[in-house]
């Protein structure tokens, strides 16, 4: 067997992206809810796309559009939940990485109660997921922190809101005790240094200064990595039989030539891709980044207990996502771009591209692996990855995405190389199994699912869920535990 009896196969959603129901039931405001589709902006411009300021917050506070505010609607899972659990079991799903609204139970996320309207939601999502036999993996942050907490503490950059977070994934673990034993904490924590909005609720504008912007960013992250670590310990207080997993972007990062300058710049973008992991897995900042600070002159709040916190609450297992490949030259301001979520990067000439820029590598998933692997000898979970792609409705209503079978059937061989050579790798849950609204540009046309899902980027159609070809295809990956890739 090239996996292993017990491999979590999967997909993967985010709430912000598909749950929509953005005002009932008591939820609050998240970060997600003022995020913009901008259908003039060139969809390969990473940094324009994720940028949201104090004025687009303002506007969006006053407006109860949903057509602009793509993420307020998604593909409205709050409302057929059942319909796409059912559809990812009959896949044979044997997890789905799912996350929870923190603006659906605590709207504004300093409450002294929990909404229960929130809470009993996930009530009936995680006994479906349970009735199904698919084992919940839940995401306690994923781009969905109060707008409130951004406005009215400077987001993640102010010390009280570890507390407020903590107190939320607390109230989490006591009421889904024996729904769910899989959490992770932050999504792609190392996404706070390519939009801090999102990640983190800086606003940009609030600092002009440059270093001023990068020490609050260096400051919100070190609150993140503590509530982080006092999430894992609660998890486990709680859940005796709790595993928690840290979440981060796998960026892979190739030198251009074999030019020790090249080299040189490579390897720093990989030592900056493995910070997170160091602090989260190991227990401690590398003494680096502890220079790095002292030499910018950054005050970064390091509180009398929290590198004691940090050391001792590490996590059971690295999750990861990954989508593509970078490049980094000494010469890149002359050679040709490609865009991506993660940054505008120096072309590969050897890979292809998306629509969207991003550079398809299934190597590189490999490299990762072995990389994450020989670095840490800790569980490894690929929980995104995915073919972001246009599809089309055939004249017979099928859809016929072969791409994106060859982009799987490609990522999953070189899973299942890195296994060979040893590593231990929990899982796969694909992004996303299901169409839904696009982080970067909230687009409904950026499709990754193996389930269609009818509506477009104007919030026109009629939610209607349609299989792909890709369904039938991964329903056999997994009832073959991967051996029909070689069929
Ligand atoms: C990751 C995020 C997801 C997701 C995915 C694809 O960065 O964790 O939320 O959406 O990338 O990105 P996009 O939706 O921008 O295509």
């Amino acid at each position: 067997m090239r996996f292993p009896n017990n491999f979590l196969w999967g997909g993967a959603i985010a709430a912000n992206q598909c749950e929509g129901a953005w005002n009932i039931d008591g939820k609050g405001m998240s970060v997600a809810d003022v995020a913009m589709f901008k259908p003039n902006v060139d969809k390969k411009d990473y940094v324009s796309q994720w940028h949201v300021s104090p004025e687009d917050i303002a506007k969006a506070k006053q407006s109860d559009d949903v057509v602009y505010y793509a993420k307020r609607h998604g593909n409205d899972f709050y409302h057929h939940y059942e319909e796409d659990i059912a559809l990812f079991a009959e896949m044979g799903f044997k997890t789905l990485r799912l996350s929870i609204a923190w603006t659906r139970i605590f709207p504004n996320g300093n409450e002294d109660e929990p909404n229960e309207k929130g809470l009993a939601f996930y009530d009936k999502v995680f006994k479906c997921l349970r009735d199904h036999g698919i084992e919940p993996l839940v995401t306690l942050s994923h781009y969905e922190m109060p707008i409130y907490l951004v406005e009215a503490y400077e987001g993640w950059a102010s010390r009280e809101v570890v507390d407020m977070f903590v107190k939320f994934c607390q109230v989490c673990f006591k009421r889904y005790k024996g729904l769910v034993k899989y959490w992770l904490t932050f999504n792609e924590i190392d996404s706070v240094f390519r939009h801090p909005f999102t990640t983190v609720g800086i606003i940009e504008e609030n600092y002009p200064n440059k270093d001023k912007a990068e020490e609050a960013i260096y400051k919100a992250l070190h609150h993140q990595l503590l509530a982080s670590a006092l999430a894992t310990k609660y998890a486990k207080q709680i859940i005796p039989e709790a595993q928690v997993g840290c979440m981060v972007t796998k960026t892979l990062t190739y030198p251009e030539t074999c030019n020790p300058e090249d080299i040189y710049l490579a390897y720093k973008d990989n030592r900056m891709n493995l910070l997170y992991t160091d602090v989260q897995v190991r227990g401690k900042y590398p003494l680096w980044i502890k220079k790095y600070f002292a030499d910018k002159g950054f005050d970064i709040p390091m509180l009398e207990g929290d590198e004691e916190i940090i050391a001792a609450y590490t996590v059971d297992f690295i999750s990861f996502s990954y989508y593509m490949s970078m490049v980094q030259s000494i010469n890149a301001e002359k050679r040709e771009k490609v865009g991506g979520n993660l940054a505008t990067g120096v072309k590969n000439p050897y890979l292809d591209t998306s629509e969207w820029g991003w550079q398809i590598d299934p190597k590189g998933l490999e490299i990762s692996l072995l990389d994450l692997y020989d670095r840490y000898q800790k569980p490894l979970w690929i929980v995104e990855n995915g073919l972001g792609y246009n599809d089309k409705i055939e004249e017979d209503g099928t859809i016929q995405d072969d791409y994106r079978i060859e982009y799987f059937a490609s990522h999953f061989k070189a899973i299942a190389a890195a296994i060979a050579q040893g590593v231990e790798v929990m899982g796969y849950t694909s992004w996303a199994c299901i169409d839904l609204v696009s982080a970067s540009t909230s687009q409904m046309s950026k499709r990754y699912g193996f389930i269609y899902v009818d509506a477009d980027d104007y919030n026109q159609g009629t939610y209607k869920r349609m299989k792909k070809k890709s369904f039938d295809w991964y329903k056999q990956v997994i009832a073959t535990n991967g051996e029909s890739l070689y069929e």
